[in-house]
């Protein structure tokens, strides 16, 4: 892996047409330009994740590029992070995805590196999600990969760019395989769920970016990803609006707390999910210690 000083190289490959670019604008959110031209080449984009410096390498997939990225080791060497983007909805064209997939593979063995994966299957648009044909593609695709990949540390999301936050949660399960200190931050998490006897606990930056995780129970985790995206959202709308938002609560099985929190004057979201109501009262008195164990992390590795 690269110094910390140095931007961390993330690649995002995969077929023409797979969706590379789009998901980019995407997570950018520039949704004025979701159409774009295939990209010639390579596409360097830097990321700025709360000052911590990022290089997206987008590169064009048509098969002419596919051809020359693989002739030389540059492309993918110091790669730091790999994105493999598939369109789960043409499978006429798994099988040239899967043997790309596999020669870069190959390239990274031959380079004696092993970045982590993360695979989106992607165009999984809310209209498909029962959609058989569609299920059946994923469920394919999820096996092909997986052989394909032994020996890599690899996670497979089902993303679309209709839902911004399918994207922003595969890449902030990415950005966290750079960062060791995330792992404190998650141990911070764990201790904070414990003290609050609480199942989840997840913490947002502004942009619904998942900096940390905690959880006992993986339908709570559920219900709490599916629903925070939305609850951010909202809460930057209504800050936008100019009144203030504190705290919301829904119940969903058990209660999920959702609530604003100012670290180092930027505005993070924790979420909690637990079976009582009367957690508000025991989050204010713990939130505090825990917002400043938090922000001793986060400036010493995201600032
Ligand atoms: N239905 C659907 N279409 C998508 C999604 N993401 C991207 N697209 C469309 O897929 C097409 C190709 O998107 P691009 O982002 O240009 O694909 P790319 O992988 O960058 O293509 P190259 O640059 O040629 O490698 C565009 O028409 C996008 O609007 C998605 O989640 N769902
Ligand atoms: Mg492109």
């Amino acid at each position: 892996m690269a110094e910390y000083e140095l931007p961390f190289k993330i690649v995002f490959a995969g077929l023409e047409n797979s969706g590379k670019t789009s998901i980019l604008y995407v997570l950018e959110n520039k949704f004025s330009m979701l159409n774009p031209p295939p990209t010639v080449g390579v596409e360097r984009e830097t990321f700025n994740v709360l000052g911590f410096p990022i290089i997206c390498w987008d590169l064009g997939g048509q098969s002419k590029f596919r051809t020359a990225y693989l002739q030389h080791e540059r492309t993918f060497s110091d790669t730091d992070l790999l994105f493999f983007i598939l369109d789960i909805q043409d499978r006429s064209r798994f099988g040239d995805a899967g043997d790309y997939f596999e020669e870069i593979i190959t390239m990274f063995k031959k380079l004696d590196q092993t970045p982590p994966i993360i695979i989106c299957l992607h165009k999984a648009d809310p209209d498909l999600r029962e959609d058989e044909r569609i299920l059946s593609n994923i469920q394919i695709a999820k096996q092909v990969f997986r052989r394909k990949s032994k020996g890599f540390e690899v996670e497979m999301f089902e993303t679309t760019i209709y839902e911004k936050w399918t994207l922003t949660l595969a890449f902030s399960q990415g950005l966290k395989k750079l960062s060791p200190k995330s792992q404190i931050l998650d141990q911070q998490l764990a201790a904070f769920a414990h003290r609050l006897q609480s199942e989840t606990v997840m913490l947002l930056d502004d942009n619904a970016l998942l900096f940390g995780q905690f959880s006992t129970n993986e339908e709570s985790a559920d219900i709490c990803q599916i629903i925070s995206p939305h609850l951010a959202t909202m809460a930057d709308r209504i800050i936008k609006y100019g009144t203030t938002f504190e705290v919301f609560q829904v119940k969903v099985g058990g209660w999920v707390v959702f609530r604003d929190l100012q670290i180092e004057n930027r505005r993070f979201y924790l979420i909690i999910y637990n079976n009582q109501a009367d957690i508000l009262n025991l989050v204010d008195k713990d939130l505090p210690q825990f917002a400043q164990q938090v922000s001793n992390i986060i400036q010493s590795f995201f600032l």
